[in-house]
């Protein structure tokens, strides 16, 4: 059995659309977020040291790192991988390592600089900035293709799930891209979505 170590509002979510897709049965063991910090408790320390969320542990095994985890469940399983097109491959690829490495950068330094407040001003339009160049290049991607990687759901949708819902709750992603739209509705409306909403609890980015 699956244990998925779940932090609420967070990336982990998609772990959790990912096994609902897959049709797996899994455990969720939810955490909260410090209520000022909103760092994950100490606790999840103790099954990584890192103590980010989300972590899966299946058997002996503890895997951390949502692209990671997604890349375990689906080689294991056959499904939500690669196209067997080249093409579409690559692009399978790319959004896998560009949700975390050069979409969400930004959006953490949103997050900080809407917390700074007055002392991070300054910093908030160059990166609404560089932001705004990652809505416009994936809004042209999508408006070429119904997923991310082809006409078919994958992996590489669940990975950019997250960060898009977080751009449109806190920064500016909106009517302006509504390819990017059209696309988090597609992904709202599936059934294991919802299921993982229900599993998941406390989510704040659903649209
Ligand atoms: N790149 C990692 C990031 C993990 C990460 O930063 N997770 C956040 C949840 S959104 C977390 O656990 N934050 C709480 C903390 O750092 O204390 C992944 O995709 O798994």
């Amino acid at each position: 059995m699956i244990i998925v170590h779940h932090l609420e509002n967070s990336r982990s979510q998609r772990i959790l659309w990912l096994l609902e897709e897959l049709g797996l049965e899994y455990e969720v063991k939810r955490y909260e977020r410090h209520p000022k910090t909103m760092r994950a408790p100490d606790s999840l320390k103790a099954i990584h040291p890192l103590g980010k969320s989300p972590l899966i542990e299946e058997g002996e095994v503890v895997l951390a790192e949502t692209g990671a985890i997604m890349e375990h469940l689906v080689a294991e399983r056959g499904r939500y991988g690669a196209p067997e097109s080249p093409v579409l491959a690559r692009h399978y690829h790319f959004y896998m390592h560009y949700a975390e490495g050069s979409l969400m950068p930004p959006l953490f330094g949103m997050l900080i600089v809407n917390r700074l407040g007055l002392l991070g001003k300054p910093a908030k339009k160059p990166v609404m900035g560089m932001l705004a160049e990652h809505f416009a290049f994936l809004d042209k991607e999508l408006e070429q293709r119904d997923w991310f990687a082809g006409a078919d759901l994958t992996a590489a949708d669940m990975m950019m799930s997250f960060p898009l819902e977080a751009a449109q709750a806190r920064a500016g992603l909106d009517e302006r891209y509504p390819n990017i739209l059209r696309w988090l509705k597609q992904c709202h409306e599936r059934p294991a979505y919802q299921r993982a909403l229900a599993r998941g609890g406390e989510y704040a980015y659903a649209g």
